[in-house]
């Protein structure tokens, strides 16, 4: 019996790859899992109820957007970001310095934390550990990340060692600022670049800390697949087998099934959402972009053995004709198409874990993708 009201169990594995789940109060997160970006308060072109329906335990937030706008003491008075976005299953958030690092303008980084410039209205803002742990913490989110610094790729190896040793500094700050929080967890962020002496200690170092799951940061930053391949295969003997692993930002169906088969159990991407903003759709045979003109007669659907029905029942001339004429329906049906594709994708995962056949679903599933288009 165990009295932590937020647990991690893993139910079976295949080879490095688990099939786990995360259980908190507001639900239960079924591994390996797929969280939708919600950064803004909304996974763009979806409503909550269609998300959750999709199979997704989990949305993430982002610190860095919400804290500018409409302000975490904000959210906080309005009840908190579950009751704000209508989404009361579990939220992670992520801590904010690697939207900082993309978005904003002037940015500093020094031992305190990142002093930045808003990218809507230019004001100055200070993000030290501990305070993106306060607004996390008035956001109400669930699983809270540190404050890291991620360098891009490729970088070189005193850039890389002094990111990762600020990140150490700061997950120590911020799991002191967190404190002890029953049904909530705070996750420390392995970084280090590609390199893979860094990438050890930062795990051994962080593991110390004795957290309730830690992340993998620092990939999907420009390296070729195979490096990011090769750092999670360094890092994972070093990560605690007890504990939900997150590989930060990651990524196409390619990287995610890569990376469940070497033992990560929980992604985030905007990949699904944006490209379906953008034409783009993900589905058992591979990509397609919609605007090409070679859908303007297509009467098929994206894929008519989909449950989604923005998969099985539009015909993609008329989705192409949305794509085409900007209408919001078309990034709707896109993102609702390519969100389902994703969480079609960690539930065959995880139901191949199961049944010990992950190697031979895997093989399938990229047979479909090779095949292409049907
Ligand atoms: N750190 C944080 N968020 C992230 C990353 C990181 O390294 C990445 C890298 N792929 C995406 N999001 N805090």
């Amino acid at each position: 019996m165990t009295t932590e009201s937020f647990t991690f169990s893993v139910n079976k594995t295949d080879g490095a790859a688990r099939n786990g789940e995360i259980r908190m109060p507001r639900g239960v997160i079924r591994t390996p899992a797929f969280m939708p970006v919600g950064t803004a308060a909304t996974v763009k072109a979806m409503y909550p109820d269609q998300v959750k329906a999709l199979g997704a335990d989990v949305v993430l937030g982002n610190t860095y957007h919400l804290m500018l706008r409409p302000g975490a003491e904000r959210v906080a008075r309005l009840g908190g970001l579950h009751q704000f976005m209508n989404w009361p299953y579990p939220i992670l958030t992520d801590s904010g310095g690697f939207q900082v690092m993309s978005l904003s303008a002037l940015r500093k980084i020094d031992e305190t934390g990142v002093t930045f410039q808003s990218h809507i209205d230019g004001s100055t803002h200070v993000l030290t550990p501990e305070r993106s742990i306060e607004i996390q913490g008035l956001l109400g989110s669930d699983i809270q990340m540190q404050l890291d610094e991620c360098v891009k790729l490729p970088c070189s190896d005193e850039v890389a060692e002094k990111a990762m040793r600020l990140s150490l500094r700061w997950a120590e700050r911020c799991r002191v600022a967190f404190g002890e929080q029953p049904g909530k967890a705070m996750f420390g962020i392995v970084q280090g670049g590609a390199v893979e002496r860094l990438r050890i200690e930062s795990a051994r170092e962080l593991a110390a800390l004795g957290l309730k799951g830690y992340a993998i940061g620092g990939l999907a930053v420009g390296e070729p697949q195979d490096v990011m391949l090769r750092m999670i295969e360094t890092v994972e003997p070093h990560m605690p087998r007890e504990k939900p692993r997150y590989l930060m930002g990651v990524g196409t169906p390619d990287d995610i099934v890569e990376a469940v088969r070497r033992g990560v159990d929980m992604f985030d991407c905007v990949m699904p959402t944006r490209a379906g903003r953008h034409g783009q759709v993900f589905t058992r045979h591979g990509r397609m972009n919609l605007r090409n003109a070679r859908f303007a007669e297509d009467v098929r659907p994206l894929d008519p053995e989909s449950k989604c029905s923005a998969s099985n029942t539009y015909s993609r001339a008329y989705l192409h004709h949305l794509v085409r004429s900007n209408e919001i329906l078309g990034m709707m049906l896109l993102t609702w198409n390519n969100l389902a594709y994703y969480q079609e994708l960690m539930a065959g995962l995880r139901k191949a874990i199961a049944e010990g056949r992950l190697d031979d679903y895997i093989g399938e599933v990229k047979e479909g993708w090779a095949r292409g288009e049907r």
